[in-house]
């Protein structure tokens, strides 16, 4: 069986797709797909740079929850379509994110890290004048900072997202090197009942492997770990899919035999 749910998908209510919403739904009933999750972009206080204007990553949610009503009468007969954000992590603003997720009615909510202490990875700055092993940490030592102060969310994307920016991309990248951290984080994931999302999007950066490395998700499964969504992370309907045959062997290769899939936030399983 195929996996036939898109758990990490962006529509034009984010600012870096230009996709209308209609298109990407069209496009995944076109693919076999049961189920699609939009999780639209909401990382507040993203620091404004060229071409990134204050409130880029700012969805509209009451306009993203209309269209997203709309295109429900219009494709629910052929498809299930879940309304969900990819909320950009900071521990500082822990407080607003409580507030943001608890004002509308999200059946999913990925947790991201997109900056790290304020710098985002997407710039070459973020890597200049240290080694990038030194970024990576830092980057994954952020994560367990907003792991200990904010927990209102299902699971965390993309989890080594910085590796699609670094220098040698996972040309050198190993479980290893990050043990320390990779094994905090994942006490703090299981502790608070807050999954992990394999996430094919990397693929289209370059990158040997998807999120996160085969490592992580071994790991999560050995200590009990049960939550695992699937997502392409695309922006155009092209990308819808992208690499699920692949997610399907790498979750399989890691002792899963399903995957999960959320409905008012709460999560169920579909045999792989
Ligand atoms: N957060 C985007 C990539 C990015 N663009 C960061 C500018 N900065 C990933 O969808
Ligand atoms: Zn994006
Ligand atoms: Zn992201
Ligand atoms: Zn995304």
């Amino acid at each position: 069986m195929a996996i036939r749910a898109d758990f990490h998908l962006h529509s034009s209510f984010s600012g870096d797709s230009k996709a209308p919403m209609v298109e990407m739904v069209e496009r995944g009933i076109a693919m076999g797909l049961r189920q699609m999750c939009f999780t639209e972009h909401m990382d507040f206080d993203f620091p404004v740079s060229e071409g990134i204007p204050k409130g880029f990553f700012e969805v509209n949610t009451d306009a993203y929850l209309y269209e997203l009503l709309r295109c429900r009468a219009v494709y629910g007969d052929r498809i299930k379509l879940c309304f969900g954000v990819e909320l950009g992590l900071q521990a500082y603003l822990a407080e607003v994110q409580e507030g943001y997720v608890n004002s509308f009615p999200f059946d999913f909510i990925i947790g991201s890290s997109h900056l790290c202490n304020g710098k985002d990875p997407y710039d070459a700055g973020f890597f200049a004048g240290r080694s990038e092993e030194a970024a990576y940490r830092e980057y994954f030592e952020s994560i367990i900072d907003n792991l200990e102060v904010f927990h209102n969310f299902d699971i965390y994307g993309h989890l080594d997202y910085v590796v699609r920016y670094g220098p040698d991309q996972d040309k050198f990248y190993t479980y290893e090197k990050y043990r320390d951290l990779f094994e905090r984080m994942l006490e703090l994931l299981l502790e608070n009942g807050i999954g992990v999302e394999v996430n094919t999007g990397g693929i289209g950066y370059g990158l040997k492997e998807l999120h996160p490395c085969r490592e992580v998700l071994k790991r999560y499964h050995d200590l009990g770990g049960e939550i695992v969504t699937v997502g392409s992370d695309a922006h155009r309907p092209a990308d819808i899919c992208r690499e699920f045959k692949r997610a399907e062997d790498f979750l399989r290769d890691c002792g899963f035999s399903y995957y999960t899939v959320f409905d008012r936030r709460t999560a169920s399983f579909i045999k792989l």
